[in-house]
């Protein structure tokens, strides 16, 4: 029996959940009566709650998110339905804003915003002491990081095994961006990096290889970024993977000389551009010097092993679909490995929502508040960006589409992969559940039907493309009529996939849906 519970639903299996391994771990004398339970999106509701009712609860505390808000409110509901004695706690950056205006906050009993790691315990102490504050919100504030007790010891070897090692070396950012929820964020402040380091050797003598920071700007500080760096190559093997967010602007020489050590397929950047487009920047307050960016990224494709997964978002207040189109070219020239096509979202408490009026923005009521429309892009413009990041995912981001990829994208990357998006969309009703080995026959048919490229050479990129992708079936196109011989250049597995890596990267998996 358990007199607290920590529960969440993550977004996948893949995901530990950090926020509630700090919880426990600053519970002190009452860590021992705790427990964290995780589940996973689609969970079935009625067995979640009854498998925590098992587990004889006085306390429930649920952590909240953009992912998880509408089951975890059909959980409160029925949680509260049927053990209305069971106190409910929520936190989470999803809850920490607009509480007035959301059914799950008002299920609850209690909610603590902002960082929880010391209000929730506090909480828990008055709570289990037969207390019941009068005040139902509780500021969980910033704390100083210094007072925290860090949690990495709370991994267990499953985790270490299966699933991202998420850590954490500063909190916040002093970056203003408008769309995010960090520009709230005072300043950026670091744990103690000794502490952290040590932390961190404890997980990696335990077998962890697998770390993804948290940080919202790992590269902020270059003396930090250097230690934790330097940490790793002391410590580098094959099965290393680093990830970390940068700010793309700013890499300063001790940094760099540190990631060019790092050998092919150890380290992650993701690197948000977000626009290019500096009155669309201003307007948001982010503040990105685009040339730097530039030669940022140029350095990093040309003298570092590091992959690059690059963000744009489409539905910022000013940007049409001219300007995004642009500014996905600027950023295809620089090759990052991936570039991910997010729409905007009006995230809960982001001061983007000022533009609403003034850009007549339309967005979304239900999770994740996503931009329907702008002045600039109608719904239909949307959801043509939005086919395009689906269809982009698989094709651009797979890596099993190199030598088709440049013959469909031609010298204008984005038209000419829109034309594509919407060929496919058209052709199969949908963009959603088409299967690889149908994508290669769709891929095949544009492409030939394309005066631009022409039928020979697009059954000779598709027919590469196939055999390095690892797959054995015999899809139509492979009656194409070329030889075995030419069938199997590039050979598996040389698609540029680490099969030994934990991947959170659907297009792994053979048959996964587009
Ligand atoms: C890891 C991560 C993910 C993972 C999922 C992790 C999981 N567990 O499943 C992935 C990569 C899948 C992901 C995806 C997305 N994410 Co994300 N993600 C993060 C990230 C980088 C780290 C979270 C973390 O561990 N933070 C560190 C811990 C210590 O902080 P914390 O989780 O906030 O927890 C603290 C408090 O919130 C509070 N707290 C948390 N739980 C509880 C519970 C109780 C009872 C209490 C009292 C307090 C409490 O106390 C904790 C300790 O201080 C954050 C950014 C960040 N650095 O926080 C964004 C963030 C959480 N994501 C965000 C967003 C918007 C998204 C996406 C929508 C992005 C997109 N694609 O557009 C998607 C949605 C996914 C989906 N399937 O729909 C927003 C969340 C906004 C919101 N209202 O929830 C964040 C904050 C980024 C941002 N700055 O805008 N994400
Ligand atoms: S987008 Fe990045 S730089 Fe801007 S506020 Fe958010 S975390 Fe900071």
């Amino acid at each position: 029996m358990w007199d607290i519970l920590l529960a969440t639903l993550n977004a996948r299996h893949v995901h530990a959940s950090l926020g509630l391994r700090y919880l426990h771990a600053n519970l002190g004398e009452l860590a021992p009566r705790a427990r964290i339970r995780e589940f996973v999106l689609g969970a079935n509701i009625a067995d979640l709650v009854e498998s925590l009712l098992r587990d004889g609860p006085r306390v429930i505390g649920f952590g909240v998110y953009i992912w998880n808000v509408e089951e975890t409110t059909r959980a409160v509901a029925m949680l509260k339905r049927v053990a209305p004695e069971v106190l409910v706690v929520l936190g989470g950056p999803e809850v920490s804003f607009e509480a007035a205006e959301q059914r799950i906050c008002s299920l609850a009993d209690y909610l603590v915003t902002g960082q929880g790691d010391l209000a929730f315990a506090e909480l828990c102490r008055r709570l289990l002491a037969g207390e019941r504050p009068a005040e139902r919100t509780i500021e969980g504030g910033a704390p100083d990081p210094l007072s925290i007790a860090l949690p990495y010891a709370l991994y267990t070897d499953e985790d270490l095994r299966n699933r991202f090692v998420y850590v954490e070396a500063s909190r916040g950012c002093p970056f203003r961006c408008e769309f995010c929820l960090s520009s709230l964020d005072k300043t950026a402040v670091p744990f103690d990096q000794d502490a952290v380091l040590a932390g961190l050797g404890r997980l990696h003598a335990r077998g962890a290889r697998h770390f993804r920071f948290v940080d919202r700007t790992f590269n902020l500080k270059a003396a930090a970024g250097l230690a934790i760096l330097e940490f790793f190559l002391a410590r580098l093997d094959e099965r290393l993977f680093l990830h970390f967010e940068i700010i793309p602007d700013h890499l300063p020489e001790a940094l760099k000389g540190a990631i060019a050590r790092f050998p092919a397929g150890s380290l992650q950047f993701e690197v948000g551009i977000q626009t290019w487009n500096p009155r669309v920047q201003a307007l948001i307050s982010r503040r990105q010097d685009n040339a730097r960016t530039e030669d940022n990224l140029r350095w990093l494709r040309n003298r570092s092993n590091a992959l690059i997964h690059a963000d744009l978002i489409a539905g910022l207040p000013g940007e049409d679909m001219e300007s995004f189109g642009r500014g996905f070219d600027r950023l295809h020239a620089l090759a990052p490995h991936e570039i991910q096509v997010g729409i905007l979202k009006r995230l809960r408490g982001t001061p983007i929502a000022r533009h609403t009026e003034a850009f007549s923005l339309r967005f979304n009521p239900d999770p994740p508040y996503n931009a329907l429309a702008t002045d600039r892009l109608s719904f239909s413009d949307l959801q043509r960006i939005a086919r395009f990041a689906r269809v982009w995912e698989k094709v651009g981001n797979s890596g099993r589409f190199r030598q088709t990829l440049a013959l469909l994208l031609g010298g204008r990357p984005f038209g000419n992969f829109m034309e594509f998006a919407d060929w496919l969309h058209d052709t199969c009703g949908t963009t959603h559940g088409i299967a690889l080995e149908r994508l290669f026959g769709h891929v095949h048919d544009y492409l030939k039907s394309q005066e631009r490229v022409g039928a020979d050479a697009a059954l000779e990129a598709v027919v590469a493309d196939y055999a390095a992708s690892g797959a054995h079936g015999r899809p139509a196109f492979l009656s194409g009529g070329l030889a075995s011989g030419r069938r199997r250049a590039g050979g598996a597995g040389s698609g540029g996939y680490r099969p030994d890596r934990i991947e959170d990267n659907a297009s792994n998996q053979d048959e996964e849906p587009v």
